[in-house]
């Protein structure tokens, strides 16, 4: 127990907690999860991680179970990945948002301060933070202009893990992290939302797929290489905040055409657009410069966009293909 390194996550049910989990089970680590209590578990992801990991419940709304759990576990280091991540929720529901998203950050850095300030932190800061981007590609530099209440919440989450860095010299750091997706990732995400929809097309399921805003522009890169840069960013000797993302950039069409392309499809005839999926407020653009993870972290993505929405497809089908009942039932 003495020399064992300790790590807390939250939101570890997530697309990227689940790949983190994997990645520091494999490190060595013990890896313990924070996880809500709903009424049936919500597992998933992680299902095949959950005899290698601990699983303890907590809530970003709860500030004692925040400092029970650090006072129980004495981790190390503390991914902090939970929050209402969807930015469409956000403005159906922006204060429970602020509450999980903003909120939630400095509940658990008053936990962190109070039982151990030598903690090393990291917090999941989002790209939807540029929003009217002023520049283009986004860097370090470029000044936040958030669209959406999940925008400002994670703005509120960035400034408030510099200003305990700052303020107390506690080890805390964020990765403006630009999309990335996988299949595991939320359904109603555009990506995983095309290429379940392509899939259901190819596969005679649907007739057609509706999405809103074909033209917004997304630097998509692979989830899993994006979990890399969280725990490297722990290992340095100061705490410094990077931008992570491929720096290319693709539209929402261009994803249909790629994804119906590799089920042998012309999206156009099956896409449509429907008012409902449209935002209050749009980003339109968002394309990364991450030269300074590049040159400082020595890491650079490996996954092609191509790659991707290929990969994101074959697992669509084989799912659906697995869940479809046998013909004459
Ligand atoms: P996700 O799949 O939506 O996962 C969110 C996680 O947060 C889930 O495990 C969820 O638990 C948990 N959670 C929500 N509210 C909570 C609360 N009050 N207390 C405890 N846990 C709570 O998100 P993701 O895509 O993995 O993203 C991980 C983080 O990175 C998020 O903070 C997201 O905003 C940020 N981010 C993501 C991207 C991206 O492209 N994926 C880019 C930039 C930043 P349940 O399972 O119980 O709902
Ligand atoms: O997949 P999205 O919902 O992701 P969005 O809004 O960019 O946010 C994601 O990335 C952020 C990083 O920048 C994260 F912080 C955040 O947590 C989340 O993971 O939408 C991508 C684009 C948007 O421009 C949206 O308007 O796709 C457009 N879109 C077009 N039709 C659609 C749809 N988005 C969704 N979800 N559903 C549609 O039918």
């Amino acid at each position: 127990m003495a020399s064992e390194r300790r790590v807390l996550v939250t939101g570890i049910t997530g697309q990227d907690g689940s790949y983190l989990a994997e990645l520091l089970v494999e490190k060595g680590y013990h890896v313990t999860g924070m996880v809500r209590r709903s009424s049936s578990e919500n597992f998933e992801r992680i299902a095949h991680l959950v005899d290698r990991i601990e699983l303890r419940q907590g809530d970003l709304l709860d500030q004692l179970s925040l400092v029970n759990l650090l006072q129980d576990l004495q981790p190390h280091e503390v991914y902090n990945l939970a929050a209402q991540s969807f930015v469409p929720t956000s403005f159906s529901q922006p204060i429970l948002t602020a509450e999980f998203t903003a909120l939630g950050v400095t509940r658990l850095l008053e936990a962190i301060r109070l039982v151990d300030p030598t903690i090393r932190f990291y917090q999941a800061s989002s790209s939807e933070m540029f929003g009217n981007v002023p520049e283009s590609p986004q860097s370090e530099t470029t000044p936040f202009q958030p669209r959406s209440p999940y925008g400002v919440a994670k703005l509120y989450g960035h400034w408030i893990t510099l200003n305990y860095r700052e303020s107390y010299g506690l080890f805390t750091c964020s990765g403006i992290l630009f999309n990335h997706e996988s299949p595991r990732r939320g359904r109603e995400f555009v990506t995983r939302k095309i290429a379940e929809g392509a899939s259901r097309v190819a596969l005679g399921l649907a007739e057609r797929l509706e999405l809103g805003n074909l033209d917004a522009r997304r630097d998509w890169g692979y989830a899993p290489e994006y979990v890399e840069v969280m725990w490297l960013m722990l290992q340095q000797e100061r705490p410094v905040d990077y931008v992570i993302g491929t720096g290319e950039q693709h539209t929402t069409r261009e994803f249909c055409e790629v994804a119906f392309a590799h089920l042998g499809l012309d999206y156009r005839p099956y896409v449509q657009v429907a008012p409902r999926f449209l935002r209050p407020a749009e980003v339109n653009s968002l394309l990364a410069d991450a030269s300074k993870a590049h040159r400082e972290l020595d890491w650079k993505p490996r996954t092609s966009f191509t790659e991707l929405v290929q990969i994101m497809v074959d697992a669509e089908v084989d799912r659906l293909r697995r869940e479809k009942p046998p013909e004459g039932r």
